[in-house]
């Protein structure tokens, strides 16, 4: 078992090599010793998982006895990644070194996962748009945007006019690389049809990234990640949340 790309090195401490939080790493599974007829690989399928020895996913592998798996941690910490093989027979392999008195059937290998970095900016807006990160990157207000002192913690950002906005002081993600976003957000009753975008990223000619409160159609508004559309180029792609989105009564924030 060993890392492809060399993201997750094999070890218990703290290595960075690329790897991190929503980044993809790929591992190598490849035959121990032959136990097929005449020293040949008879491996029916790899089963496989990661941080419990449930064994939950498997796959046949390619003619030379190897399977390529892909993992993205979503959270920083040490993973356990447990193999095993299946001949046609069903019989389960077994560790090329057995532990005695020991009756594990597999072979795992270890990795760290690097905790994100800390935030490029934070945002509390409950006066004006003040960055508490140590990045100083604060908000500009346009036009007759305020904060409200109703705010989820504190005060908020009170959006209610389409030219209300708070505007960064440039480019602070790079959206070549893994980052998160995320924001409360309180949806006025009887926002309706539309689409309702909380944080998006500015572009030439549309937001690569919006963060939306949208229905397009469904019998519910849902929040979603997706891109906006530039008319020349079919672009939406929208990750939808599991449930529709609540719209905001009284204090309560979704
Ligand atoms: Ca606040």
């Amino acid at each position: 078992m060993e890392s492809v790309d060399g993201k997750y090195l094999a070890g218990t401490s703290n290595i960075e090599n690329g790897g991190g939080v929503g980044v993809t790493g790929r591992f190598k599974f490849t035959p121990g010793t032959l136990t097929g007829l005449n020293g040949t690989n008879d491996i029916h399928r790899y089963q496989w998982s990661i941080g419990s020895t449930t064994f939950d996913k498997s796959a046949a592998p390619a003619a030379d006895g190897s399977l390529t798996i892909a993992f993205t941690p979503l959270a920083g910490g040490l993973y356990q990644l447990n193999v095993r093989s299946v001949d046609k027979a069903g019989n389960v392999s077994h560790r090329r070194t057995p532990e005695p008195g020991t009756p594990a059937n597999y072979e795992s290998y270890q990795f760290h996962v690097p905790d994100g970095s800390g935030p490029v900016a934070h945002w509390p807006l409950d006066t004006d748009g003040t960055d508490v990160s140590p990045n100083s990157h604060n908000l500009t207000f346009t036009s007759g945007a305020a904060t409200d002192p109703a705010g989820y913690s504190g005060g908020a950002f009170k959006v209610g006019d389409t030219s209300d906005g708070a505007v960064a002081p440039g480019q602070l993600v790079d959206t070549a690389g893994a980052f998160s976003i995320a924001g409360w957000v309180r949806v006025q009753p009887g926002a309706g049809e539309w689409t309702r975008t909380a944080i998006s990223f500015d572009d030439d000619f549309a937001s690569p990234v919006m963060l939306s409160y949208r229905k397009d159609g469904r019998t519910a508004s849902y929040w979603s990640l997706g891109t906006s559309c530039h008319l020349s180029q079919p672009c939406v792609r929208i990750a939808w949340s599991d449930a529709p989105a609540a719209e905001g009564s009284g204090p309560t924030w979704p």
